[in-house]
Order: C-alpha cells, then structure tokens, then sequence
C-alpha cells in the first residue's frame, strides 16, 4: 500500500490507511512540509509554521481515502447528497483530524519529539466560524457524521471572509469586532479555480423564439474552495465545498493607468462584498437585499455545479431524483426550487411539469424555527428586481399549486400581500420536509404549515444529533479513556453501547473514576477561568453553565435573576450551608439585538458585584467569559456540573448543545422544550431537573393580561431581586440603568420569566440538594452519559438517509 503510493496510484480499496504510520514518518513528514512548504528551518520555525507544517503532514493522509471514496461514489453511480447551508460552524480541524485518523498520540509523540507542545500548537488554530449558532454547528456535525457512515455527499456553502464577529466587553458591554479567520492560510482547503460559475442578478427578460430568456444586469463568479471531511477511522472522506465571489470582469487598466486606482479596482471589491460576511443574526430575519444575494450565489452555484456533474455522468436529467438528494438547510437556500427548475426548462430545455416534478423529488427542506421573526419573507419588489426570472418561476410555481390543490385556502399561498414567503416555497418545493425535534416536529405539523400538510402531507421528524468523536471523544479525553476502559473500543461509531455503562453504575469504583475524570476536567477550566476572566473559582463548587445565543427566549434572564437571589439569600445568611455555585455563561448577541446585550450587560455587572463581595466568597461566582465559540464549548461542556435549557416551551426547536452536556455527565435543568422532551425520556425523570410552563399551558398563561404582575406578587423572592435591580446595586454608577429592563419584566413578559421563576427556583433548590450527596449526583452524571447514545448524530444522518435521501452507505 505505501509503496503504490509513493509511485502516484490511488489504492482502489477504502481501508485506514494510516493506523501503520510511525512516530518517525510521521515526523519526516512533518519537517518536509516544514523546510518545503513552508520554506522555514526548524531553528527559526514559529508556533504557526509548525502548525502549518503538521496540518499538512496530516492532510496528506486525508487526501487518498477522500480520492478513494469519490472515485468510488463515480464509479458505482452510489447517490449523493447535497446540503446547501449558508452555514458551517466548523471549528478548529487539526486535532479533529487526527482523531479521526488515529494519529492523534502519535502526532502528540511526533510534536513533543521536535520539541513542540502538541496542545499549544492544537489551540493556535483559530476556529472557523462560519455560522451563528445551532444550525451551523449541526451542518459541521452533519458532514462530519455523513463521511462517519458512508454516506456520499457533498456540503456547500460560503467561504466568507469574515466569521461571526468577536465578542469583547467593555465595563461589561458587548463590544463586536471583525473576525479574521482567513488572514492566516487556512491549510484544510484546495482551490479550485477551474471550478467556476457565473451568477447572475437583476437585469431584465426577453423572449426569443418564443422562449422567456433571462439576461442579467450583474454578474459574479463563484469560485471553489474545497475542504475534505473525514470520516471515524478514516474510512470514508467527503467534500466541503465552499463558494468565494470574485469579478467577472477584470482589472480595469485604463482607469489604472489614468490614475484612478481606486475605481480601477471596483468591480473586484463589489463583487467581494458577495462573500464579505456572514450575517450574524441567527433567529431574527431582517430582508436585506446583500442577504438575499448571498443566498442566491450560494444555491445557484451549487444547482450549477450539481448539474455539471450530473450530465458528465451520462444520465438522463428526468433520473435526476435517482441520483441526487438536495437538502436546503433552512429556508435560506430556499430558491432552490426556483433555480433548479429555471436551469432546467432555460438551459436544459426541460417542460415546466417535468422540471416541477423533478426539483420536488431532489428537494427537501428542515425546518429549525417557528418563531415568525425568523421566517424569511421578501418584498416582491425586491426579490423581482434581483431575480426577475425567479420571481416569474415563484408565480407560476404557486399558480400551478392553487390550480392542483383547489381546497387550497385563500389566505395559503407562496405569494401573498406583495411578499415572497419563503417557508411556504420550500413546503411546496420538497418532497419532505422535517423539524428537527419530537415537539418541534409536531408543532410545524401543527402550527407553522398546518393548511399545507392537510393538503399534501409530508413533514416528518429527525431529531437532532452531535457527533461523539468531537463532543466526547476529542474535547473529554478523562471520560472517553475512562468509557473505552470500561467498554473497550467502538463507542464511537456506535454510540448506544454507552448503554454498556449503566451496570457500572451501581460499582462505586467507577463512580470514584467518574468523578475524578469531571474533577479533572473542572481543574482545569478553573485554572483557564482564573487565566482569562481574573476570577478564582473552587473546583468543589457546582459548576452550573448556560452557553449559547443570547436571545430573550432562552431566557438567559431568568437564570441571573435567580443568580441574583440566591446571591440576596446568601447575604441575608451567610452561615447557612450552602452548595458553593458557579455561574457561568457564555453567548453572543447579535449587533442590533439591544435587549439582548442589556442582558449581557446585567451578567456582567451581577459578576462584578457578587465576585467581590466578601460576605459570599465561594458559595457563588459568577464568570462570563468573552466570546464563546466552537473551541470554548470544548473547555466547558466537559467540566459542566448542570446543563441549563430553560427556554420558554415551544420556541427552542431542539437545542443541541443539550445533547453534549448530556454525553458529557451533566444533568439537565429544563423546560419541556425541543429536545429536551427527548432526553429526559432516555435519562429519566429521576436524572433529570425538570420544571415549567408545558408549551400547552403557554398560550392561556399568556391571554391573562396580568400574568407577570400576578407572578411577581406571588413571590417575594423575585420582587427583591426586581427591587435590587431597579435600585441600582449592580450598576451604582447609573442606578437608573436596568429600571426599562425590570419594567419589561413587570409589563411585557412575553417570555414568561416571572411565571416560571419560582418553578425554576424549587428546581435550583433540587440541584443543590442533590449536589450534597456526591454519591447521588455522581450517578445521575454517570447515567446522563450512558443514556446519551440516541444523540448521535450518527443515528440523525441515518434517520435522513432512509426517510429522505434514501440513500444507502457507500461503506
Ligand atoms: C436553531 C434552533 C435550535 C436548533 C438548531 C439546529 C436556527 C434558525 N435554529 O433549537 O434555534 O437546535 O437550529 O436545528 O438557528
């Protein structure tokens, strides 16, 4: 096998071809790169060229099985899939990587050997952040867990320059600067410029020999950058193909030469602006026009290249849906109905019926909000001045629904009160269409696309997933040592034999090594914690932990205002016993989402007061460290006592971050929401903190108008802490600071936080009486991760293959 290689031939069989590599080659490899990419001597190498010089090393291990499963996927004719997402939270590569491939040790050895810090090396690689939140980082889980079973597919995105912004506070405000991910070389992607389409925008139609031709105003060129995703074991690698924008036009060098450089360069910067920056907002839809152009590049360039692979196969286009399976992640790539039938009847002179029929049975839609201010909707104004043609296509595309399903209500529609609506367009344009949880499933049955189903049902529940290897395997290496001494090797790839734990869980012996593996995890994020936040927290408290968006919600609120009193309890008597606590959040706001950075905000200035009162000292921290990401939610999950996942029920779709803390041995404290439904079911309600309005009760909580007032009468624990708000005493050098924020609790509490504080209070009083006894708490942990297996993500790209794709594994 390594010697075929060496004289240029692919091998023909997907075996691991890696797991007989040595410390040695590995490190030859290593300082090749080193000396001949890198052009650097070992002596003056810097941390970043050693870091470059072993992506490389390790990336050349990546490209024979990724070469391997695609001329296989070619040569079988095997069915592919194609999810089109504007986005993929994908984090950091390299240890990834090495995980997948079995040279994570090896690679470690080879470091230390050439006198690095395999650790230090791992944490310079700056974390690509090409999502908001939820929805990214599942499409990362999804391409890594889809090479992970054998399943072809490709993802397709945008190479924006610019990640989700970074997060700074001043005097705790959020503060927002640009990311700049791509200012280093990113040694995971391949350029492709001879992958190239044109892209088109605006313009006007004309008919010629009777036919409707689209001639555009503006044009781009989308060009491929391309990253392999290797599967567990190396057994299996797909394509991330990644779309940056570049002018169609070239340098102008008359203007150049008459001096003007800056408009010589126009055209290039115009077209740039495409793939500048990802919008950072993830659950509120604001209609701007750059948006909707972005999401037009993405889907056209990747219908595009679909089509140019598919027609060099040789294939018919009616046996299009025999080959290809396009999931639109969201609506955001919702025009793909339109587009793929527009290249069909415009280019590949295809009948409108066929084309129709054709893109429903390729196409499938998920769904991941129901909240209204995140469902995408265009002014027809602005989608026929972008996309004439398409908006030609959406009108027809709803007249040929309301003509065949004729019971069809008068207020049901693609395009209705001059706007194009974007859900109903995917409804209409798949085959499938599904929620990403049990509950959330069945409110978009319910709810969000009621009249469409009755009419033509099809939507069907996945329930989200996280891939083990980065979740548990990578970013938990005391508890995945101590699984794999238990259950021996396989867990990963087959994650329902953490099901093999639960007999150990009566062995005190194990509970013992549990326990020490999360000591050993809290150890360190306490040491992490007083390096980056300038707090000292105690490894004995309960490290209580609520990261993700920061959105009204998810109810960040309510966690600080019931931070606040138990801080207010403290103080009233400090000699009582009390479980020592540590708050920790972690979250982004978007930039214009005010309300959530006043929360931010309120986080901060609690800290400041709680961290420096003496009268507390460790029975409660509260730390916030600054921009939370993919590579701080590997520092934290692992060393997280309690899960926090109290949105108000009904709006969090799913949640995925639930699911890791889970894996990772933290229970739950949490509504009946997304889900989290599903895992108390798997753990049980004994393990389990539950608490809450049910999304049944919301809606007649709500119609009483003085639900909020009515709360906060009934306890005086939250009229303390509004008290204590509203007076000033965390923010005494603008007393007056918070006093909109507590009328907001008082008189518009459409989150119902004032409604279920006392639950979410009884619940916390649970926590702390469970956390008392060790030997309780400890096996509550160890069961949340030995019940953990059904959210794998694994199992969702498996749900998928057979419910939507159908698909089978290449493998
Ligand atoms: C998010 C939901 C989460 C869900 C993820 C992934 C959006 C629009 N939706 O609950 O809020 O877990 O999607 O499905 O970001």
């Amino acid at each position: 096998m390594r010697r075929q290689r060496l004289t240029g031939s692919v091998p023909s069989r997907l075996e691991s071809d890696v797991t007989d590599l040595t410390a040695p080659q590995l490190k030859a490899d290593i300082l090749r790169h080193l000396t001949y990419t890198l052009g650097k001597d070992a002596p003056h190498a810097s941390r970043y060229d050693w870091r470059m010089a072993l992506s490389f090393a390790i990336r050349d291990r990546i490209v024979e099985p990724w070469f391997a499963s695609t001329r296989k996927t070619w040569e079988t004719g095997h069915k592919r899939v194609y999810y089109l997402s504007m986005e993929f939270l994908i984090g950091r590569l390299l240890e990834d990587a090495t995980i997948n491939l079995g040279l994570r040790d090896l690679a470690e050895a080879a470091m230390g050997d050439l006198g690095q810090d395999f650790r230090a090396i791992v944490e310079d690689e700056p974390d690509a952040a090409l999502g908001n939140g939820g929805l990214g980082r599942l499409a990362a889980c999804f391409m890594e867990s889809m090479a992970t079973v054998g399943c072809p597919a490709y993802g397709y995105g945008i190479r924006y320059e610019h990640g989700l912004f970074r997060q700074r506070f001043e005097q705790g405000r959020q503060v927002e600067a640009p990311e700049d991910w791509l200012t280093q070389r990113h040694p995971w992607e391949f350029e492709r410029p001879e992958a190239a389409y044109t892209i088109g925008f605006k313009g006007h139609l004309e008919t010629r020999a009777g036919r409707e031709v689209w001639v555009p105003g503006e044009t781009v060129l989308a060009e491929a950058y391309d990253t392999p995703v290797i599967g567990w074991q190396g057994k299996w690698a797909n394509t991330l193909r990644l779309w940056s924008a570049k002018s169609t036009t070239l340098f102008d060098l008359d203007r150049f030469n008459r001096g003007d450089y800056a408009a010589a360069a126009e055209p290039e910067a115009l077209a740039r602006t495409l793939s500048r920056v990802l919008y950072p907002d993830d659950t509120t839809y604001q209609g701007k026009e750059l948006r909707l152009k972005q999401e037009f590049f993405l889907t056209s360039a990747a219908l595009q290249d679909i089509l140019r692979r598919f027609t060099a196969g040789g294939h018919a286009l009616r046996d299009l849906p025999k080959h290809v399976a396009i999931q639109m992640n969201d609506t955001h790539p919702a025009i793909a109905g339109p587009e793929l039938i527009r290249l069909l009847v415009d280019d590949h002179g295809m009948e409108f019926s066929d084309a129709m029929e054709t893109a429903r049975a390729c196409l499938g839609y998920t769904n991941h909000t129901l909240l209204p201010e995140a469902l995408e909707r265009w002014a027809t104004y602005t989608f026929g001045n972008i996309l004439p043609r398409h908006m030609q296509i959406v009108e027809r595309i709803d007249g040929w629904h309301r003509e065949t399903y004729p019971s069809r209500p008068h207020w049901v529609g693609i395009v209705k009160h001059h706007e194009v609506r974007m859900g109903e367009l995917a409804v209409i344009m798949s085959h499938k269409v599904n929620g990403v949880s049990a509950l959330h499933s069945d409110l978009v049955k319910k709810n969000l696309f009621s009249e469409l189903e009755a009419l033509h049902p099809r939507i069907v529940n996945q329930t989200n997933g996280v891939t083990p290897r980065r979740w548990l395997k990578m970013c938990n290496r005391p508890l995945a040592g101590l699984i794999t001494e238990t259950l021996g090797d396989g867990w990963e790839s087959d994650l329902d034999r953490l099901r093999g734990l639960e007999p150990h869980v009566g062995d005190k012996g194990f509970l013992k090594a549990f326990g020490a593996a999360k000591r050993q995890n809290k150890v360190a994020l306490a040491g992490w914690i007083k390096d980056h936040c300038g707090v000292s927290v105690s490894a004995d408290a309960l490290f209580d932990v609520q990261v993700k968006r920061v959105h009204e919600y998810k109810r960040q609120l309510l966690n600080i205002l019931d931070t606040i009193a138990r801080y207010h309890d403290i103080r009233q008597n400090p000699g009582a016993t009390w479980v020592p606590r540590v708050k920790i959040f972690g979250g982004k706001a978007a930039p214009g989402y005010a309300v959530a950075k006043e929360i931010i905000h309120l986080i901060n200035d609690v800290a400041q007061v709680v961290n420096n009162d003496p009268v507390v000292g460790d029975r409660l921290k509260v730390v916030y460290p600054e921009n939370y990401n993919v590579s701080l939610a590997e520092r934290l999950i692992p060393a997280a006592d309690l899960s926090e996942q109290i949105s108000t029920a009904g709006k969090e779709a799913s949640g995925t971050g639930n699911m890791k803390f889970m894996m990772n041995g933290a229970p739950t404290i949490g509504t009946l929401d997304g889900a989290n439904v599903e895992i108390l079911q798997e753990v049980g309600a004994e393990n389990f903190f539950l608490f809450g309005l049910t999304a049944e009760e919301v809606g007649p909580r709500r119609a009483n108008p003085d639900h909020a007032r009515d709360a906060i009468l009934a306890s005086q624990s939250l009229q303390d802490v509004l008290q204590m708000i509203a007076e000033g005493r965390f923010s005494p050098e603008d007393p007056g600071r918070y006093h909109q924020l507590v009328h907001r609790v008082w008189h518009h509490d459409y989150f119902l936080v004032a409604s279920d504080f006392e639950a979410y209070r009884t619940a916390q009083a649970e926590v702390d009486r469970a956390y008392a006894d060790q030997a309780r708490w400890l096996k509550m942990a160890a069961l949340n991760t030995a019940r953990s297996g059904f959210f794998s993500s694994d199992r969702t790209i498996r749900g998928y293959m057979k419910d939507i794709w159908n698909v089978t594994s290449a493998l």
